[in-house]
């Protein structure tokens, strides 16, 4: 879904242009070149398959795999690492969090990985927590660490309301930890994001996002300001289609807020995140 918006990104957006964790993911340069590497004799190469942006799906279970094998040890432990080895924040983490929860089963099967999921899912300030969740919650409630048994991703499904600058939803409550799927089903004629901000940091928020709309590298940035007070991103979803993300909710309760950033629509298009015990 990122590709038109990859495309014209790639010239104007440095590597640093913000928090890789936030932004979607941008893919080097020399992609072509890396893609047409065989990960299974190609050591270094397999291992900047599993970190880089814009890596095929395929591509990137087939480095997992090279590996695993020469390390002796899962293809699913090999993803779970390198989600950690990047403390979470390449952009690669994306990607690498839906190849593991895909992974599930080979999880659940290999002590090692099941017990460095069990310890992420634990620790909300882990690099690898979100992803940790969500292939646990993959996992049949039998196969799964005891403490996790009814841990459960929440598929909370907005939409933009065409022609109106607003989500059909204004106000979601969650629990404090619990895992949320947000999906967002475009049938304006505008693209729109979705951001989730800290209590109180909207208004902040979308100022900063309008300002970015005044610069080339705006676009290519989704209009997601550099801003901690940020705390999940769904990049621009373009009209007629549909985004997601995955978000661990904040252990502090609180009305959080999630915003579009598309300069001018901040004011507009909101609404509450509630989270309470
Ligand atoms: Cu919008």
């Amino acid at each position: 879904m990122w590709s038109a918006i990859l495309a014209a990104g790639l010239a104007s957006q440095a590597p640093d242009a913000a928090p890789a964790r936030l932004i979607p993911p941008v893919p080097p340069a020399d992609i072509a070149a890396l893609v047409a590497m065989d990960p299974a004799t190609d050591a270094a190469a397999a291992k900047r398959m599993l970190a880089e942006n814009g890596v095929p799906a395929d591509k990137r279970a087939a480095a997992a795999a090279a590996i695993g094998k020469a390390a002796g040890k899962s293809a699913a432990l090999a993803v779970a690492e390198a989600i950690v080895a990047c403390g979470g924040t390449c952009g690669a983490t994306r990607d690498l969090a839906d190849l593991l929860a895909g992974m599930h089963e080979a999880a659940a099967a290999d002590p090692a990985t099941l017990a460095l999921l069990e310890k992420a899912a634990g620790a909300p300030e882990d690099p690898l927590h979100l992803a940790a969740c969500r292939t646990i919650a993959a996992m049949p409630a039998d196969r799964r660490p005891a403490a996790f048994k009814d841990l459960a991703v929440r598929t909370v499904a907005l939409k933009a309301v065409p022609g109106a600058m607003q989500y059909d939803v204004k106000e979601i409550k969650a629990k404090p930890g619990e895992v949320l799927e947000l999906t967002l089903e475009n049938g304006d004629t505008m693209q729109h994001n979705l951001l989730v901000v800290l209590p109180g940091k909207m208004a902040e928020i979308g100022v900063a996002a309008d300002k970015m709309g005044e610069t080339p590298a705006g676009k290519a940035r989704h209009f997601v300001p550099d801003s901690a007070a940020v705390i999940a991103v769904m990049g621009l979803v373009d009209p007629g289609r549909s985004g997601r993300m995955f978000l661990a909710v904040p252990r502090k309760p609180g009305t959080y807020q999630y915003v579009c950033t598309y300069p001018g629509h901040w004011r507009m298009m909101n609404g509450k995140l509630k989270v309470a015990p």
